[in-house]
């Protein structure tokens, strides 16, 4: 295998720390917590671990406002523990993967603190400030957890640009000095022994606030390489860039094979497919199957050989996938695993979230239960502008980022082995039926299908470098297709719904066992969301 090439075969698994194992009793995940699950993860077979932000924050969008980035938020633990969570994940061939907010800071970080001080502070221009009067702000950009992108710091007469929160300011990239002590910040890590980046609304950086633009700005591959040559670049990394508004052709900068930029792009094309489109996330539509098909044969193609793609149904933004476009009510394992199946058998890297390999579902919250920002800002939007409650739940129930952010299910004892305290967030109730302790316990469990899943893509080198052709395109309920390259044929056969549907006829696979599958038999229909990989050789 090629050496620069190794984090092809790799599996990500991303922990949300907050909510992932609480070690002290206060309610909240940390980092001792993490260490102390490490041996679970490695059974499961993974390569590396992006931790959701664990800097030292205020926390107004958990973590994703960073007050300083050389340190670890107290809630999480400390410097030390961070270096003993490397040392132990590395021990277990896990590498860790921080994740880095750089398209903004909180509020409260000192370069912030010193920018409102005085126009003249040398800090001043670290940030994004445009002169104006109260109540008349620069522009009408909405920030993506409501109200303005301007707000206003009557000492200056100016306002400052947010596209999140106005406790998360956006950095301005095109002060060279901002961007130098960044460098400086990710090496210092690098020094530390992270295994790599997840960067964080990494295509915002380039913004241009009064032309309106904010994502894919004109300098934005500029920054990448600039950053890359003076950080990435010195070590064998994993880099990915969270990219909600990359196109393939954009797609194949960011993960250009000479390492330029990132190694991969995390985008979202495939993931946004249940929503009126031009509306918000909140206004539901039913997912539009043959869309989604049509968009990963597109990746699919179009990446291959030249670009590096994430592959993903779930993380810390989204509603938990088992919930969304399987069925978790009477068929929650068959639909949990035939997901896993179709999405691992693509090109590309896979990313777990945690508890994905559960089968954990959606939180049954009441509307007082919701903790997120973008949650609680949308219910009182809502509110004002006359939805009614049980509207409102309906999206959140669907949508809402809290979904994934209940407390792991470890054990059917009390808060599901999360805590001694009292969780942060609700436990899902389910926990008793659905966790880690059973799921291990049970060989036909959701788990054994994504370690079987691991341990294919380490074993096979088709589920790399293989073609890919779709088939049954206009089918409105298969998902199959075919990778192959020189040695191998891999064969993914998907019953996406819960009807039972023909079976397309394939001759390679006649007569073979299928090496991964979530119906222990054959038969020459697809049953219920069943899914069937095979791997054959030439
Ligand atoms: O998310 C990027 C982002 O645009 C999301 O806010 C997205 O619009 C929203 O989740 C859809 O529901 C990243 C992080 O993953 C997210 O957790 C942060 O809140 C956000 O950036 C700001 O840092
Ligand atoms: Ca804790």
């Amino acid at each position: 295998m090629n050496r620069t090439n190794w984090w092809k075969h790799a599996v990500i698994y991303q922990i949300y720390p907050r909510s992932f194992q609480d070690s002290n009793g206060d309610g909240i995940g940390d980092l001792k917590g993490i260490i102390s699950r490490l041996d679970y993860l490695e059974k499961l077979g993974i390569d590396a671990i992006w931790l959701s932000p664990v800097c030292k924050s205020p926390q107004d969008d958990n973590g994703y406002d960073i007050s300083d980035y050389r340190d670890i938020d107290p809630m999480f633990g400390s410097l030390d523990d961070m270096e003993e969570l490397i040392a132990e994940a590395k021990k277990r061939n896990i590498r860790i993967l921080l994740d880095l907010v750089l398209n903004h800071s909180s509020d409260e970080h000192r370069w912030f603190l010193e920018a409102k001080k005085s126009k003249d502070n040398p800090y001043h221009d670290y940030y994004i400030w445009r002169d104006g009067e109260p109540g008349k702000a620069p522009n009408e950009l909405k920030a993506v957890f409501g109200g303005s992108m301007w707000e206003y710091v009557p000492e200056l007469g100016q306002y400052y640009f947010h596209q999140f929160s106005v406790k998360q300011p956006d950095l301005n990239w095109e002060n060279p000095r901002l961007r130098q002590e960044i460098y400086d910040m990710i090496n210092w890590w690098i020094d530390k022994g992270v295994g790599g980046f997840r960067m964080d609304v990494i295509d915002q950086i380039a913004k241009e606030p009064d032309q309106m633009i904010t994502i894919n700005g004109p300098r934005l591959h500029e920054y990448f390489r600039e950053m890359s040559k003076n950080t990435f670049q010195r070590a064998d990394l994993i880099t990915v860039g969270e990219a909600w508004g990359a196109d393939t052709e954009r797609a194949k900068l960011y993960s250009a094979p000479d390492g330029s930029e990132f190694s991969m792009v995390f985008q979202f094309e495939h993931i946004n497919l249940d929503q009126i489109p031009g509306q918000e996330k909140w206004d539901l539509a039913k997912l539009d199957f043959i869309a989604l098909k049509n968009v990963f044969e597109k990746w699919q193609k179009e990446l291959n050989g030249c670009g590096w793609n994430s592959l993903f149904w779930d993380n810390h933004d989204c509603p938990r996938i088992v919930s969304r476009w399987g069925n978790d009510r009477e068929y929650r394992k068959e639909s949990a695993k035939m997901l896993a199946i179709v999405l691992h058998g693509l090109q590309g890297t896979p990313y777990i979230f945690q508890g994905e390999e559960l089968g954990m579902t959606n939180a049954d919250f009441a509307i007082e239960d919701y903790k997120d920002i973008e949650s609680v800002n949308m219910i009182s939007e809502r509110r004002q502008k006359g939805y009614d409650d049980a509207d409102i739940l309906h999206s959140l129930h669907a949508k809402s980022r809290d979904n994934a952010r209940t407390p792991m299910h470890w054990t059917a004892e009390k808060n599901a082995g999360f805590t001694d305290g009292t969780p942060w967030i609700r436990v899902n109730p389910n926990y008793t039926q659905i966790n880690a302790q059973e799921n291990l316990e049970d060989p036909d469990s959701v788990f054994y299908c994504y370690q079987k899943l691991l341990a294919l893509r380490k074993a096979h080198e088709v589920f790399v470098d293989g073609d890919f052709t779709m088939i049954g395109k206009e089918d409105p309920n298969l998902f199959a297709y075919i990778r192959e390259n020189a040695e191998e044929t891999m064969v993914v056969l998907a019953n996406f719904y819960g009807d039972t549907i023909a079976r397309p006829a394939i001759e390679v696979i006649n007569g073979r066992q299928a090496v991964c599958a979530n119906y222990a038999d054959e038969a020459d229909v697809l049953r219920p969301y069943e899914a069937r990989m095979y791997v054959i050789g030439k």
